[in-house]
């Protein structure tokens, strides 16, 4: 028998890096599914989460980075050219967290680096703009892409939070009505309606993207705790949680 900290540790040397969770037999079972491909790392007392944007072009994504990481806005800005990243440190809820924010050019000749840009994703925020209705019907090209290339295990349970940006501009194709459905039909997802221009809701995206992670590695911990799994053994015993 062994403690929880003791087969983790066992089961990171055999399975390295992102195959681990996939290979542990819970992981398999559903309880780590939410997580596509790792657990979130955890860089001193800091946990590294990466969260990715995912929308069509012209929404704002890279414009929401930019505010959030550096509190500019630009608007002339450049086309984001393949994928780029950006970390910040935050706490939130007394958790001192890293965010890396991954940001993507949806264009064809970038579609080779969809995998390893969406593998290993702790949190997806799924982005359209108030303004182009498109880009909300698109919404769920983008999280089936999502769940398909970062392999996401139990796309229930991931993390996603859906972001409607550009409120400040007046016209409106898409209602607030509208987008709160969506997110209740679709998996019950967080929705806030932000302005990268005006600066409103972009910290309080981020932060409920970090809740959102925190809530599910909470679940999967009190998941993890209540095995008891003998390393000897090729069975496991302990009653499943998930
Ligand atoms: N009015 C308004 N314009 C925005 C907002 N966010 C981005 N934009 C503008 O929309 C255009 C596309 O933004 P960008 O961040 O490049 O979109 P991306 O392709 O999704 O990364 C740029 O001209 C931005 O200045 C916003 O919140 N309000
Ligand atoms: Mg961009």
């Amino acid at each position: 028998m062994c403690t929880y900290l003791q087969w983790l540790s066992c089961w990171r040397k055999a399975f390295p890096a992102q195959s681990w969770r996939q290979k542990c037999p819970i992981a398999r079972a559903g309880c780590l599914g939410p997580v596509a491909g790792r657990p979130a790392a955890m860089s001193g007392k800091s946990l590294l989460l990466k969260v990715i944007l995912l929308g069509d072009g012209g929404v704002g994504k890279s414009s929401l980075m930019n505010r959030y990481v550096t509190n500019k806005f630009d608007s002339q800005a450049f086309h984001t050219i393949g994928v780029e990243f950006l970390n910040r440190d935050l706490e939130v809820d007394g958790r001192f967290v890293t965010l890396q924010i991954w940001d993507t050019a949806g264009q064809e000749r970038f579609k080779s680096l969809r995998t390893p840009f969406y593998r290993g994703a702790d949190c997806c925020l799924l982005t359209f703009s108030v303004d182009d209705r498109q880009s909300f019907e698109n919404l769920s090209n983008w999280q089936k892409e999502f769940v398909y290339y970062a392999d996401v295990k139990d796309p229930e349970r991931f993390p996603f939070v859906v972001l409607g940006n550009k409120i400040d501009k007046l016209e409106r194709q898409v209602s607030t009505e509208e987008a709160q459905a969506w997110c209740m039909e679709n998996g019950n997802y967080p929705y806030l309606e932000t302005s990268a221009k005006d600066d409103t809701n972009v910290a309080v995206a981020f932060e409920e993207a970090v809740r959102q992670v925190l809530a599910v590695e909470e679940q999967l911990e009190h998941c993890m705790l209540g095995h008891t799994i003998d390393l000897h053994s090729s069975s496991k015993s302990g009653s499943s949680c998930c």
